[in-house]
């Protein structure tokens, strides 16, 4: 539920009645408090100068209030609850009701005012990650500005002076805040048509963030450094991340930020995109190359973009394999290829809830009806149109449809495969046995006599000698 309507219908109304009191606007701006992890539409600005609104997927815009011709936002550093996916909810902190925060966007020269409530139980800040400001705006508590006490109320002004990507995140106990989802989107659009900045289509923001919650528990272990057991895009978890719904011939940008503590190389499937801005801004157009996977290193923001050409749902997924992966069990061996006939009906008659995982691979995994503790997500799920799709974590899909209206991004449902264009079984003449190579391996160098044989003796724990 939101309250985001009654706020832009309120917001409608005063400015109907062509006046907000004095006394209105020297108060604090309503927060408004998102509780919902859908994905919102874009919010096209109501006042100050037009621009394209971006879609932060399973998240939202932050409206604003002009005052006196600056924007003012009003953030609230607080406790939230968030679903991670469907099944699982997670005690995150964030900001106005949800982990991210609510995006911000404004255009490039707008005198932005940010005031920033912290009801966190310890003091916080905000940094502007990337922006251009005077140097006490800049948000690191202690070196910048005095930490903001819980109960209080901080004010950051600033002109948002260059066009691009950004994010926001606290430089305050920030391995712990961060670790509990204190994060946000910003887009600062440009003023006016910018030779590197092309007009899209589509415009998509994604927030790289990681958790690690014990299966069965609500609240992110804050110490953890590096063994992060859930992957997500803007606080979900797949199946939780909406698709990328776009018309057959967009133009799609698609913004990448990361707040987790690694790098996540980004790939779309069926289509070629290029970088065309970083942290630093838009590229120069000579310096972009076509790729498929994109790195984006900690604290790294990129724009790619592609037209969307080709019909179909595309996978687009971090191609680290186990950042598509929810929670699983770390301390599991390998079992691929050992032959374990016999074996389990033993050990069930000590244990009889052991259940013999990745004998074949883990495929199984994802089919499996695995009981699970309250609160958790399988390690690989997901329904496709034909079968288990054995994915979690950072994956999503991009579904490109002729029939998609233009500014429409609900979901077009599975894609529609025209006859004859989808892997099948081969039904034909069985595969005679191969021949297959017998040569040792090469050597780059080679020694110049052969080694002698070494005899070796084995002592097994017990004190049998054997050879
Ligand atoms: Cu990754």
């Amino acid at each position: 539920m939101s309250n985001r309507r009654q706020f832009l219908a309120g917001a409608g109304l005063l400015a109907a009645a062509g006046a907000v009191s004095r006394v209105a606007m020297a108060a604090l701006p309503e927060p408004v408090i998102q509780s919902s992890a859908a994905t919102a539409a874009p919010l096209s600005p109501p006042n100050g100068r037009p621009y394209d609104p971006v879609v932060t997927l399973n998240g939202w815009t932050a409206p604003w209030r002009m005052n006196a011709g600056v924007k003012e936002f009003h953030l609230v550093a607080e406790p939230v609850e968030r679903e991670i996916a469907p099944g699982m909810v997670a005690r995150l902190w964030g900001y106005n009701g949800q982990s991210p925060g609510p995006t911000i966007e404004v255009v490039e020269g707008d005198r932005v005012r940010i005031f920033v409530t912290n009801r966190l139980p310890e003091h916080t800040t905000i940094h502007w990650h990337g922006q251009r400001l005077p140097n006490g705006m800049d948000g690191v508590g202690g070196l910048t500005q005095p930490q903001i006490p819980p109960g209080k109320t901080f004010v950051y002004e600033f002109v948002a002076r260059r066009p691009g990507t950004f994010m926001y995140h606290p430089h305050a106990d920030e391995m712990v805040q961060m670790a509990m989802g204190m994060m946000g989107f910003w887009v600062t659009h440009p003023r006016a048509v910018h030779p590197h900045i092309a007009r899209v289509d589509r415009d998509f923001c994604i927030l790289l963030n990681a958790y690690d919650i014990e299966p069965g528990s609500l609240v992110p272990k804050v110490n953890t450094m590096l063994e992060f057991n859930l992957w997500t895009w803007n606080s979900r978890a797949f199946p939780g991340i909406d698709s990328l719904n776009v018309r057959q011939g967009d133009r799609v940008r698609v913004r990448i930020g990361n707040l987790t503590m690694t790098n996540h190389p980004i790939h779309i499937h069926g289509h070629e995109f290029e970088v065309t801005g970083t942290d630093g801004g838009p590229t120069q157009p000579e310096s972009r190359w076509p790729e498929v996977t994109t790195d984006v290193a900690v604290g790294q923001m990129r724009q790619i973009e592609f037209i969307a050409d080709e019909a179909g749902d595309w996978a687009m997924h971090c191609h680290k394999s186990h950042h598509t992966m929810n929670a699983m069990g770390h301390g599991v061996p390998t079992m691929v290829g050992i032959d374990h006939r016999g074996l389990v009906e033993g050990i069930q008659k000590l244990v009889p809830d052991y259940m013999l995982m990745g004998e074949r691979g883990m495929a199984d995994m994802g089919e499996m009806e695995m009981p699970l503790p309250d609160n958790t997500l399988p390690m690989m799920t997901g329904q496709g149109p034909f079968g288990a799709v054995e994915m979690g974590g950072m994956f999503t899909v991009l579904k490109v449809r002729r029939e998609q209206k233009p500014g429409d991004f609900s979901d077009p449902g599975w894609f529609r495969h025209p006859s004859g264009t989808v892997a099948r079984e081969w039904t034909g003449a069985p595969l005679a046995e191969a021949p297959r190579g017998r040569s040792a391996g090469g050597h780059a160098m080679p020694r110049a006599q052969a080694a002698p044989s070494v005899e070796m003796q084995v002592r097994k724990p017990g004190g049998h000698a054997g050879h």
